[in-house]
């Protein structure tokens, strides 16, 4: 049993789960097996990564980022029984209008999935004339429905929380550029009805005594609902002379007003350091889309791409991450 209740949750005891090495003194361990994807993974690919999984049946589906042998980004379904071995599409999602007609995206990548009651929201960064957020949703992952942008471009990194909160659809994005951004802030916005979003308010930006988030900050996985706020992590950048680092870091928003940002870490969670992470098609990048969070347990098996080539895992708990947010805690 956890110390922090998770909230709204469910039990997954077939998730993916090392437990913590012994020699082992940092707040998140990557899966002893990393990467769980490799270089061409389906005929084609050629890279699969900054993905999403959820639990769904007997064991787990997920929505994939996967980088075509033409360079351009996808989004492909696939499943698993294990969280780990991954059977992928070599197809493309393809997306219809509310009324059935296909309505294709031109590119889309680094997908997360909110499942609110029983449909399941998927955001991205879409092609609207420019990077923007994309937003559809499924029922089955047979059928995926595009819904209108939520927002004008350029902006990216939307996440959904996964209830309304004040009988608001929620979501957190990060606007942006329309190239490799080299600045960037999280906002909240509110819908009634997953169409119409609005009442803006900013939540967190880059910056702080460290310099890991020094230059952009986006977040990452579907918040998580816990008995001490929103847990939320997300990645922050910092800019060197070999161009940008990608660490993972986290944050506990306040329950009824996520605008609100009761704790932060300071540090890193986890930065680039694994030769999957330092090495690939962009180097030193760890980039969060997803978890798989246990009630019961407490237990957080977090899905991030590396070096936007593979597919990685890493785990800890809610009380580890915060626990140490609480003593390495930088509100700025
Ligand atoms: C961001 C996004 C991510 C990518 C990262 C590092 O702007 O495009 O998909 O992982 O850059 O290249």
């Amino acid at each position: 049993m956890s110390k922090v209740k998770i909230i709204n949750g469910q039990n997954i005891p077939n998730m993916p789960w090392e437990d913590k090495p012994k020699n082992c003194s940092e707040p998140v361990w990557r899966y002893s097996k990393n990467p769980i994807t490799d270089w061409n993974p389906t005929p084609s690919t050629a890279r699969i990564y900054n993905s999403s999984a959820v639990p769904f049946g007997d064991g787990f589906v997920g929505v994939f980022r996967a980088d075509h042998k033409n360079g351009r980004a996808q989004l492909h379904f696939g499943k698993s029984k294990d969280g780990i071995h991954w059977d992928i599409d070599d197809e493309v999602i393809k997306w219809v209008d509310e009324n059935g007609n296909l309505n294709l995206n031109s590119y889309g990548y680094d997908p997360r999935v909110a499942k609110i009651d029983d449909i399941y929201y998927i955001t991205w960064c879409d092609d609207f004339k420019g990077a923007s957020v994309g937003l559809g949703y499924t029922k089955d992952f047979k059928t995926f429905i595009k819904l209108p942008n939520p927002f004008v471009p350029y902006n990216r990194n939307g996440v959904m929380f996964p209830r309304k909160v004040n009988n608001k659809y929620l979501m957190m994005t990060r606007p942006s550029d329309s190239g490799h951004t080299p600045f960037g802030d999280v906002f909240l916005s509110e819908s009634p009805d997953t169409i119409h979003w609005g009442n803006h308010k900013f939540v967190m930006g880059k910056g702080g005594q460290g310099w890991w988030q020094g230059t952009k900050i986006g977040t990452g996985p579907v918040p998580i609902e816990t008995s001490e706020g929103w847990l939320v992590i997300y990645h922050g950048v910092s800019n060197t002379c070999n161009g940008f680092v990608y660490s993972m870091g986290a944050a506990l928003l306040d329950i009824d007003d996520p605008s609100k940002v009761l704790y932060r870490t300071a540090n890193y969670l986890l930065t680039p350091e694994k030769e999957y992470e330092t090495t690939g098609f962009v180097p030193n990048v760890v980039f969060p889309c997803a978890t798989l969070v246990d009630a019961e347990t407490g237990r957080i098996a977090i899905y991030y791409g590396a070096a936007d080539t593979y597919s990685a895992l890493a785990f800890s708990t809610v009380d580890e991450i915060i626990d140490y947010m609480k003593k390495y805690n930088e509100v700025f």
